[in-house]
């Protein structure tokens, strides 16, 4: 007859296996949250129109996944993408910041401040680790992978394979930006990707922008839902 221990340690290898199995078919499916912070909602800095009606779709959203992360813009006050740090220039105007075409942003996310905060309603419970970027003022960082010139890394990318992740789903703000940037780095590394429209919204600069931005990431291989 078999002890109790024995009976567990089976009970286990054979859970043990099964997670085993299913890894090597297919990773895990990871929820990806992009900057959803108070900046990008109505009345913040940059806001984007009806950023906040994102933030009940995401909280039920969470409910489907184990593996949730959040990127987080953070950038310091002398940040090179503000259009108060250029002499004359004003937001939405182009400049050329060492080297990368750079569309100029009202300041915002600045660390420690209040519209760096993430949504008071966002359900953070279950969040295993916020990816912060843009704290290079001389670079701008739109993806949660790499900043815009690609040289420096957040370390998501080393992360989520750690955790054997092959699958994202992402959401948050802004669609044309972050969003999208993240979007597309992901499916340059490997990951599967998909887009619930639901869950982002665009500042759309440019009429349409929301409507490229999903088409951008759908050509490139993500699925939009
Ligand atoms: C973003 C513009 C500037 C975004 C961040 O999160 O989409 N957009 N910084
Ligand atoms: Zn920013």
């Amino acid at each position: 007859m078999f002890s109790q221990e024995d009976v567990g340690a089976k009970k286990r290898n054979r859970q043990r296996k099964k997670i085993d199995v299913k890894m090597d078919s297919k990773g895990k499916h990871a929820l990806v949250i992009i900057d959803a912070q108070l900046d990008f909602m109505p009345g913040g800095a940059l806001a984007v129109q009806e950023g906040d009606q994102i933030v009940p779709f995401i909280n039920a959203l969470q409910a489907d996944f184990q593996t949730i992360i959040a990127t987080q813009d953070w950038h310091p006050e002398n940040h090179g993408s503000f259009a108060a740090n250029h002499d004359g220039k004003s937001p939405g105007e182009w400049i050329e910041l060492e080297g990368l075409q750079q569309v100029l942003w009202p300041v915002h996310c600045v660390q420690g401040s209040p519209g760096a905060d993430f949504h008071p309603e966002l359900d953070r419970s279950r969040w295993m680790r916020i990816f912060q970027k843009g704290q290079n003022p001389g670079v701008d960082s739109y993806s949660g992978f790499f900043d815009n010139n690609q040289v420096v890394d957040t370390g998501l990318h080393a992360y989520l394979q750690s955790l054997g992740v092959t699958e994202l789903t992402c959401v948050g703000l802004a669609a044309d930006y972050c969003v999208k940037f993240t979007v597309l780095d992901a499916l340059r590394l490997g990951y599967q990707v998909h887009v619930p429209a639901a869950g982002t919204r665009a500042v759309n600069l440019q009429e349409g922008d929301f409507e490229r931005a999903l088409a951008e990431m759908q050509q490139a291989g993500a699925t939009i839902q």
